[in-house]
């Protein structure tokens, strides 16, 4: 098949689940056409079989705003056309389905709209009245929408009132970049002899509750040795940085940024902390459990359909630090327990979120759209 992909190819989930979808499908021997801003961070080296087609947005004096939206649509219908693209696959009801209901209008042929939705567009832009009727025509007018876990479909149809049909297509993981023993080199190089690592990735947004990740740390951190590892960047970085400052913990707290390559940083941890107050899915809580790092996380969204209290992780009410750091310390004081834990979380991670799986389950909605 000819698939387009347009996601925001930035650092994030969303876009990271798009490139490798892309590329697995590209192994399979698909074309695959990212029509994308960037070079999506995750492409890596070439793959055969992947094109990109990067958004060129035109700023002229006398608009206020560059007309970005209709520049992607108008590429997308372009690129549907010159390639003959069966479907586009639009990672975000906005812009993206949108840009593809535009593009489909646009194009000299029946190309099919297959919409993911990941969350924040969801959760976040929803509650905004001047898009919620232009996102719910994006998800109404494509050919199929799935979303990232069921909770998602439910605040789906709550936000939008839509009777439209949306199958939950879990996010993936591919087990053998994300494994057990790829972060022993990074782990000797940031944690001292006899530390415990304790591991939060994210975009320091507020739903992401970066206040309660450092007060878990100080608190396992008065019983056990231990260092936390903060990942990402975003709204709250100075907030994060001035509490670490005020708890005077500056020398166990290591703020390493953005990174690309996630898979030695979560390898490297012990326990992996996603407080979140909204996750539809929390891919980094997969990412660590494919490591076999046990996850301390909420049940917020679709944390609990990711984590399975109890044998992967634990998880507790939304701002219950007291818990989290509790069931933070059970797992670090009891070998025999984290054993188990980190054994179980590889084991689910593989059983129930491989890419393969996923892969099979996205080509057999593209052919099912395509009638073929
Ligand atoms: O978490 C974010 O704010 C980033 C956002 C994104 O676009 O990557 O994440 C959303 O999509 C991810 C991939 O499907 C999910 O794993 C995250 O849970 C979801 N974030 C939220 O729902 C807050």
């Amino acid at each position: 098949m000819r698939i387009g992909i347009s996601c925001y190819p930035t650092i994030g989930g969303s876009g990271a689940v798009a490139t490798e979808l892309g590329k697995a499908l590209a192994r399979r021997g698909h074309e695959v056409h990212f029509i994308v801003t960037d070079v999506p961070f995750r492409l890596g080296t070439f793959v055969e079989h992947v094109y990109i087609h990067e958004i060129d947005t035109a700023s002229y004096p006398v608009l206020r705003t560059p007309p970005y939206d209709f520049s992607l649509a108008a590429l997308m219908a372009k690129v549907a056309n010159e390639y003959q693209l069966d479907v586009i696959h639009a990672h975000y009801a906005l812009p993206f389905a949108v840009c593809g209901f535009l593009a489909r209008e646009m194009a000299k042929r029946d190309v099919k709209i297959v919409t993911t939705l990941h969350g924040t567009d969801v959760t976040v832009l929803a509650q905004d009245t001047s898009l919620k009727e232009i996102m719910k025509l994006g998800i109404e007018r494509s050919d199929a929408v799935t979303a990232v876990s069921h909770s998602l479909i439910k605040q789906t149809r709550e936000a939008f009132e839509t009777g439209k049909d949306i199958e939950c297509i879990y996010n993936f993981i591919d087990t053998d970049v994300f494994r057990p023993q790829v972060g022993q080199k990074v782990r000797s190089s940031l944690v001292n002899p006899g530390e415990r690592v304790l591991l939060h990735v994210s975009n320091f947004r507020k739903v992401k509750r970066i206040p309660d990740v450092i007060d878990i740390f100080a608190r396992v951190r008065q019983t056990v040795k231990a260092r936390l590892l903060l990942v990402g960047e975003g709204p709250e970085y100075s907030a994060a940085r001035q509490q670490v400052r005020d708890l005077d913990i500056v020398p166990y707290v290591e703020f390493l940024g953005k990174q690309d390559e996630v898979a030695t940083l979560v390898a490297a941890a012990d326990v992996l902390l996603l407080p979140s107050s909204k996750e539809s899915f929390g891919l980094v809580a997969l990412e660590a459990m494919a490591c076999g790092i046990p996850v301390i996380g909420s049940t917020a969204g679709g944390i609990p359909e990711v984590v399975v209290d109890g044998k992967t992780g634990f998880l507790s009410q939304v701002g219950d630090v007291d818990k989290m750091s509790e069931d933070t310390l059970r797992l670090l004081q009891n070998d025999e327990l984290y054993e188990s834990f980190s054994q179980g979380a590889r084991r689910h991670a593989q059983a129930h979120f491989h890419i393969q799986d996923k892969v099979d389950e996205y080509e057999a909605l593209y052919r099912r759209v395509c009638g073929i």
